[in-house]
């Protein structure tokens, strides 16, 4: 529905892909799914055990330090409000690989390796070296889904998710460090009715963005040195993504 009422609603049924077989896709399926049962637009859930390393203004970025075989893998989640555009413009724009590499800031490259369907495909990325430590690339399905709600007034959710994996065309070579992450971008537009006999219009939009993401550095890292990345890009990456987006369609039909 393009009228969503308040986070508290309940939660909207997770899909399952009508769609024939593709190659994935029962990997992609679940993965979606759990995001989608996880889905939490208002950060209530993440009291107590999270701690919040970031706020500014309606955005909460939190943490659960967390670590594997001496590498940090410190889960976050954010969540953010942003108005005058959809929660569809959102993750389109997070998804969509032709406009990546005008917002991520963090990558020499990023190539599409292979569609998987016309959602989903394989994407190889390089990303910019972090000093001290070598250069990482990465390699990772994502997938676009929307996700309606049960009944009309219920609240209908997108989600982008993009989820390390391997390709018989990107294997790891020797001296390469693949970092690895299970990421999920979830929004949901809440629509405040205009007067009656108006138009909606780009100021009665609002967008609720919940990020998650799970990185594993791949090889060794200095623990302090990943938690500062994480600490300063991630409110950093939600500011200026929401803000391209905001930039990029407010000229543009609503695109609900
Ligand atoms: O989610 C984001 N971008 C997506 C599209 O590129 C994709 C990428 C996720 C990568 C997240 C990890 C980036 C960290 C790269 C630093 C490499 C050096 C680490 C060395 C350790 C010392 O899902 C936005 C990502 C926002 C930044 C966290």
């Amino acid at each position: 529905s393009q009228s969503s009422p308040d986070c508290a609603a309940p939660k909207p049924r997770a899909l399952s892909s009508t769609e024939p077989d593709y190659k994935l896709k029962s990997e992609i399926e679940s993965m979606m799914e759990e995001h989608i049962s996880l889905a939490d637009m208002t950060g209530s859930d993440m009291a107590g055990a999270w701690m919040l390393i970031a706020e500014d203004g309606d955005m909460k970025v939190f943490k659960r330090e967390q670590e594997e075989d001496g590498m940090v893998i410190d889960p976050i989640k954010a969540i953010h409000t942003v108005k005058g555009i959809t929660g569809h413009e959102l993750c389109h724009h997070f998804w969509n690989p032709e406009v990546r590499m005008e917002w991520e800031t963090t990558l020499d490259s990023s190539t599409v390796v292979e569609w998987l369907n016309k959602d989903s495909m394989i994407t190889y990325q390089v990303h910019k070296r972090v000093w001290p430590a070598t250069q990482r690339d990465s390699l990772f399905w994502s997938t676009i889904r929307h996700c309606p709600s049960e009944d009309d007034e219920g609240p209908d959710y997108w989600i982008v998710v993009n989820n390390s994996t391997e390709h018989e065309d990107c294997p790891l070579k020797d001296k390469q460090v693949r970092i690895r992450f299970n990421v999920a971008m979830i929004c949901q537009t809440v629509v405040q009715p205009p007067e009656s006999g108006k138009d909606i219009d780009r100021s009665d939009l609002t967008c609720k963005i919940q990020y998650s993401a799970q990185v594993n550095p791949g090889g060794w890292a200095p623990a302090s040195v990943i938690r500062v990345i994480s600490k300063r890009e991630v409110p950093k990456f939600l500011k200026n993504f929401t803000s391209y987006v905001i930039n990029k369609t407010k000229d543009k039909p609503i695109m609900f």
